[in-house]
């Protein structure tokens, strides 16, 4: 997953150490305690010191002289200069900056976001004092790990909602054709199942041919109960009847599938509206595929203006070498991921936790 932009990731951490390390070697005002004074001679003894001056300072120089070269001081002094502190300027890490900005386009991370992360870069870095500890790496690490939280938001935890809301939860899963919608259906059922809680699938997609089939297939597979009508039924019908046997059973989730469709496509986004107004569910979650980067993002925002989204699952994850959609797609959208799906089988469903996310993309050090 994301292994392309992990690599270049890995190189920017790498550039970014090497300026800063440079900049803080030139900087030793800052960063380090005035040298050890070179050993000199020591001045003869005075024997006879005159008597102090009023308003000068009372210790004689060879006195204060003795003091600094208490090695004890000095020592102390190196310990702290290991917590080095540095005061770094735009020009010392335009160069990385400029780089990591080209990597993120390179990546498919839409250009606001890019924007937005290397605003946070910046402002983290320049102008402030900055401690640096032994590794400088540490510093970049931390400053691009919060950059890319920040424009990842905070997630939804399916779990928690599902706990915080009354039952049954009614999740429609939208968007368009062939981007894993039907098994996103089913991993999330098997996903709540194993977290304890009970699903009804409604089988929503009366329109392709052999779409209830799988649906049926997979839910066999998964001891899930599905709601369905025959091919070609209104939707809006087949998901009404799915709540309606999740009330009368006190199951806990209703998951409805759909077809497929394009946010500009009259006739099944009225379908769609009349299925909102039907079944109202509580989440509408849009499905796309992180491999499709900004496209994605950009259909994930039509469907979001169309229709309205609470959330993005993001699948085939596992084929996306750049991760842009999976870094863009919250932050243009202003909508949180949910789930990235990550192969063909059941357990291959991630809840998307930002740190998680971010630790993959750093390599997980640090
Ligand atoms: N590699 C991979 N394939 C996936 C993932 N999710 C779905 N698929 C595949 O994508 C294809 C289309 O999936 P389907 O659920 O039928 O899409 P739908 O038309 O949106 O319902 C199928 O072959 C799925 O196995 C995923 O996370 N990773
Ligand atoms: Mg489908």
């Amino acid at each position: 997953m994301f292994d392309s932009l992990k690599k270049k990731l890995q190189n920017i951490r790498t550039k970014f150490a090497s300026n800063i390390e440079e900049a803080a070697t030139v900087q030793p005002a800052v960063e380090q305690p005035a040298p050890p004074p070179t050993v000199e001679p020591a001045p003869p003894p005075v024997i006879t010191p005159a008597p102090p001056l009023p308003g000068k300072s009372l210790a004689p120089p060879a006195a204060r002289e003795e003091k600094r070269e208490d090695p004890t001081f000095f020592n102390r002094l190196k310990i702290l200069v290991r917590e080095r502190e540095i005061l770094l300027q735009e020009k010392d890490i335009e160069e990385p900056l400029m780089e990591l900005e080209m990597v993120l386009l390179e990546n498919d991370v839409a250009l606001p976001v890019t924007d937005e992360i290397i605003a946070r870069m910046k402002k983290d870095l320049v102008g402030r004092h900055r401690k640096i500890g032994a590794s400088v790496d540490d510093l970049v690490v931390a400053t691009l790990r919060s950059a890319l939280c920040g424009v990842l938001g905070d997630g939804l935890d399916l779990r928690d909602y599902i706990r915080e809301h009354e039952r049954p939860v009614k999740i429609l899963f939208t968007g368009v054709n062939g981007t894993g919608k039907t098994t996103t259906v089913a991993k999330v059922g098997h996903y709540l199942q194993k977290n304890g809680f009970t699903v009804v699938i409604g089988a929503g997609d009366t329109f392709r041919a052999g779409a209830i089939e799988q649906i049926r297939t997979h839910a066999d597979r998964l001891d899930i109960k599905v709601i369905q009508h025959q091919a070609g039924a209104d939707p809006s019908a087949v998901l009404f009847d799915a709540v309606q046997y999740a009330k009368a059973h006190e199951i806990d989730v209703v998951l409805a599938d759909t077809a497929g469709r394009f946010h500009n496509r009259a006739n099944l986004m009225n379908q769609l509206e009349k299925i909102r107004r039907v079944m109202k569910p509580d989440l509408v979650v849009y499905v796309d595929e992180a491999v499709a980067g900004n496209d994605a993002v950009i259909r994930a925002g039509e469907f979001n203006r169309a229709v309205g989204t609470d959330a993005v699952v993001l699948t085939k994850a596992d084929m996306d070498s750049k991760g842009g959609a999976a870094i863009s797609v919250a932050h243009t959208v202003g909508k949180p991921i949910l789930f990235l799906g990550t192969g063909q089988g059941y357990d291959d469903i991630m809840p998307f936790t930002p740190r998680t996310v971010v630790d993959e993309l750093l390599g997980g050090e640090a």
